[in-house]
């Protein structure tokens, strides 16, 4: 099942800018920054909190272009939540589990996400609209225990 929320993904349009503003807003520090070439995104994840399960984090998202998930979203409806990512244990047991629910799937396997996870998509239109990533942590770095 799910373990937490991992992460809230955000689109902008200018990543720098709006890591400034989370940092002097809500006083949340940068954990990491990525180019993820595969996704199409100049990434942040802003550590928010720790739990029981594992960390929190804001992921603030700049596309890399804009024929990019992250770079047709902004063209259509501008910035704002992107995508919910939550945490799970075993995300390839997790794809398989809901796929057998007639869940459409973006990535038949998981897929290398920001601070060494694995993560996979499913459809938005299928999840009532918000576009879902599954996120199995790296070891050390995201559990925050
Ligand atoms: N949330 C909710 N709905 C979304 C959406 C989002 N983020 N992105 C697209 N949609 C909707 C669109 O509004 C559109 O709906 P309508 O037809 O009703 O207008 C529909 O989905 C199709 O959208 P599209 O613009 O034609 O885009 P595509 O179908 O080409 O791609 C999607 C959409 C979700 C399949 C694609 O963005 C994808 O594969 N995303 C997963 C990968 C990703 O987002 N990577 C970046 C983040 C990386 C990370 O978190 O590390
Ligand atoms: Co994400």
């Amino acid at each position: 099942g799910l373990t937490r929320i991992d992460h809230v993904g955000i689109a902008c349009h200018d990543l720098e800018e709006k890591i400034a503003f989370y940092e002097s807003t809500f006083g949340l520090v940068v954990a990491s920054r990525e180019v993820n070439e595969a996704q199409g995104v100049k990434e942040a994840m802003l550590h928010v909190a720790d739990g029981p399960s594992g960390s929190s984090y804001v992921q603030l998202l700049e596309p890399l272009g804009p024929d990019t998930p992250v770079g047709k979203f902004l063209a259509k409806r501008g910035e704002g939540v992107h995508h919910v990512g939550y945490g799970v244990d075993d995300v390839a047991a997790a794809l398989e589990a809901i796929g057998a629910k007639h869940v459409r799937l973006l990535d038949e396997r998981p897929r290398h996400g920001s601070m060494g996870a694995s993560i996979a998509f499913l459809h938005p239109k299928d999840v009532g609209g918000v576009l879902t990533e599954l996120v199995q942590a790296a070891e050390d770095p995201r559990k925050g225990r």
